[in-house]
């Protein structure tokens, strides 16, 4: 059984974060382990904001040191790291082991965090994980962040996010558009240096998306470990979140989830 890792926030809900990375992981039959570099908790009697309460870098150390000491995992991903130490501390580690199969999840912000991640984490995401990136996973808001563009509105500013999140060092880049760009489909722009491939699924009205991002990046993730192809290990994602979501269900009067087992439940085997 392949090997998977995410380094990762945990989102006490279990929608997003490092809970949702292990399922997913699971759900593609590959065995999960995490390293925690955040934890997030919301407040109901504020609205449900959100609060990021980061584990000392030293901490994050202690568990990868853990994890590869038995071996690297076939594939990896990060998302949400906290501290800004702790993205220098992950670089050393991976210069260190050299696993293969990285996934960056460039998470600069969720609902409820907007403003939080940004500034710092901007500037050491784009020098020290996107050129060991075999593919980043920004969406709308991250790739013109991530860019320097600022807002994208069309598929050629997309296309020029791409190339330049790409010159960066990410071997593949995808562009999640999702119903942010278009209010009919669902548009992810995948780009490997040469070419670009458009991926389209129809856009489900529901507020219950909560994780999709982070089980995006975690089932590309997946399917890097089970030795797909990145743009197969892509379409994969897109089909299992886009279940993912149309089963998804209110967690709050905040929040509602997607359900990860969604793809399993309509049949479908992943390995
Ligand atoms: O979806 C971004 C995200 C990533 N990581 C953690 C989160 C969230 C959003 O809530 O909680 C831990």
């Amino acid at each position: 059984m392949k090997k998977t890792l995410t380094i990762a926030g945990s989102d006490s809900t279990g929608g997003a974060g490092l809970q949702a990375d292990l399922k997913t992981f699971q759900e593609f039959s590959t065995f999960g382990m995490s390293a925690i570099t955040s934890i997030v908790t919301m407040d109901s009697t504020r609205n449900w904001s959100h609060e990021i309460d980061t584990i000392e870098p030293y901490i994050v150390k202690k568990q990868l040191e853990t994890i590869f000491s038995a071996g690297n995992p076939a594939a990896l991903k990060t998302g949400m790291l906290g501290d800004i130490r702790t993205i220098s501390v992950v670089r050393e580690l991976l210069d260190h082991y050299q696993p293969r199969n990285i996934v960056i999840d460039p998470v600069l912000a969720c609902k409820g965090t907007a403003g939080i991640l940004l500034s710092e984490n901007t500037e050491t995401i784009r020098t020290q994980l996107l050129p060991i990136a075999d593919i980043t996973t920004p969406n709308l808001i991250e790739a013109g962040i991530l860019s320097g563009l600022g807002d994208l509105s069309s598929l050629s500013e997309i296309e020029h996010a791409a190339k330049i999140i790409h010159e960066f060092g990410a071997k593949h880049v995808v562009i999640k558009g999702g119903r942010r760009f278009d209010d009919r489909e669902a548009l992810d722009v995948f780009y490997d240096g040469k070419s670009f491939d458009y991926l389209k699924s129809p856009i489900i009205h529901t507020d219950n998306n909560h994780g999709a991002g982070c089980t995006f990046a975690a089932a590309i993730t997946a399917g890097l470990a089970n030795g797909h192809t990145t743009l197969d290990a892509v379409k994969t994602a897109k089909a299992f979140v886009h279940q993912a979501i149309m089963a998804g269900a209110p967690f709050n009067a905040y929040l509602g989830h997607i359900w990860h087992g969604a793809y399993r439940d309509n049949g479908n085997r992943l390995t």
